[in-house]
C-alpha cells in the first residue's frame, strides 16, 4: 500500500482501462483513484440515458460486471427486453433488467437537473464505490463513423450494423463546444500519476483527451498501449487503426499520445518495437500487460505504478 498522497487518475474506455481499474484500486489508498470515463459512446434508448463506458467502469468497481457478455451486470435478464419487442419498440440493443435500473435512476437524476458528473457519483455513491468514476464532460459529444451505409452513431454501428459498412470517417459531434467536467479537469490537474489506460486511441481515449489534454502534464502520465502483437484483446482497435491511422501497432499508438505522455508501456511480444517507441521521446516499459486472471489487472497496475513513480 503506498502513502496517502498519492493520487491517481485513469482516462479509461470500458473494456482494458475498465479492468486495470480494478487493479489500481486494490494497489492505491481507498479514495486516491478518479476514473475519467469516455461518454462519446453515450447512447438515449427507450428515452434512457445509457453511458456504457461510465458504467462498465462503475460495474466493474463494484464488482457486478457482467463478464460473459462483456457489458451490463452479471446474473442479467432480459422481461423488460422481451416485452417491449412485443410493443414494437426497438430491439437491436440488449438492455437487461438489472441494467435499466442505473438508466433509470440516471435518467430522472438528469430530469431533475443535475449534471451527468453529478449521476455517475450519486451512482458510485450508492454502489458503495471507493473510487470516483467521472465522465469527461457534462456536455453531449457523441462519436459517429462515416461508413458506406452513411453516417452512423456509435451504439448503431457498433451493435445494430455490427461494424459491417466499411468505415471511411470518425467524427465527434458536439466537441467544438463541449468543455470538459470541473471535477475531471480538478482530478488530472491533482493526480501525481495520469494513467492513459489500454482502451482505443481513437474512439475512446480520443474524445477524453480532446478535451482534457491540455491539463495533463506528459511527464506525469503515462500510457499503456491497447494493441500487443498488433493486435486487441477485445473490440475493433487494430482494424480501426489500420483504416483511419495507415497501421496498427504500439508504435502508432505511442505516436498517437506523443503530446500527453512521456511514458508509455507495452506488451513483452512487442519488445522489439521498444527502441522505435523510445526514438519518440519516450521512457519505455515492457512487460505483460495483458490482463489474466484475477490478478493481472494488479500486476499491471502495480508495474504500471511502480514505473511511474520516479517522475513524481
Ligand atoms: N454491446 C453489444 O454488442 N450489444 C448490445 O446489445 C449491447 C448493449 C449494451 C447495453 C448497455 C451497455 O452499457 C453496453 C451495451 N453494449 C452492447 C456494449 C457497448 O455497446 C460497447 O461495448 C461500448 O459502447 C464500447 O465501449
Amino acid at each position: 500500500m503506498m502513502s496517502a498522497v498519492e493520487r491517481v487518475a485513469l482516462l479509461a474506455g470500458g473494456t482494458g482501462a475498465a479492468k486495470l481499474a480494478v487493479g489500481l484500486e486494490k494497489e492505491l489508498d481507498p479514495g486516491a483513484l478518479t476514473v475519467i470515463s469516455n461518454s462519446a459512446d453515450d447512447v438515449d434508448f427507450w428515452g434512457l440515458r445509457v453511458c456504457p463506458d461510465t458504467d462498465a467502469c462503475l460495474f466493474r468497481l463494484a464488482g457486478i460486471f457482467n463478464e460473459k457478455a462483456g457489458f451490463g451486470v452479471a446474473d442479467e435478464t432480459f422481461n423488460v427486453h422481451s416485452q417491449m419487442r412485443r410493443l414494437a419498440e426497438p430491439d437491436w440493443f440488449w438492455l437487461g433488467d438489472r441494467d435499466l435500473a442505473f438508466h433509470l435512476v440516471r435518467t430522472a437524476l438528469l430530469r431533475q437537473g443535475a449534471r451527468l458528473t453529478e449521476t455517475a457519483l450519486e451512482l458510485g455513491h450508492r454502489l458503495g464505490l471507493q473510487s470516483r468514476v467521472l465522465p469527461m464532460s457534462d456536455d453531449d459529444v457523441r462519436t459517429c463513423f462515416e461508413t458506406d451505409a452513411g453516417r452512423l452513431g456509435f451504439q448503431e454501428y457498433f451493435v445494430r450494423e455490427k461494424l459491417r459498412p466499411p468505415l471511411r470517417g470518425l467524427l465527434f459531434q458536439g466537441l467544438d463546444s463541449a468543455r470538459p467536467s470541473p471535477e475531471a479537469v480538478e482530478a488530472v490537474r491533482n493526480a501525481d500519476i495520469v494513467v492513459i489506460g489500454p482502451s482505443n486511441p481513437l474512439i475512446s481515449i480520443g474524445p477524453i483527451a480532446a478535451l482534457l489534454g491540455v491539463h495533463l502534464d506528459p511527464d506525469r502520465t503515462v500510457a499503456i498501449s491497447p494493441l500487443v502483437a498488433g493486435r486487441a484483446l477485445k473490440g475493433p482497435t487494430a482494424e480501426m487503426m489500420r483504416t483511419l491511422r495507415g497501421e496498427a501497432s504500439a508504435k502508432r499508438v505511442a505516436e498517437e499520445y506523443q503530446a500527453l505522455a512521456r511514458l508509455f508501456i507495452l506488451d513483452t511480444l512487442d519488445a522489439e518495437r521498444a527502441p522505435e517507441i523510445e526514438a519518440l521521446g519516450y521512457r519505455v516499459l515492457v512487460t505483460d500487460t495483458v490482463m489474466e486472471g484475477p490478478d493481472g489487472a494488479r500486476r499491471l497496475a502495480a508495474a504500471t505504478l511502480e514505473f511511474a513513480r520516479p517522475a513524481i
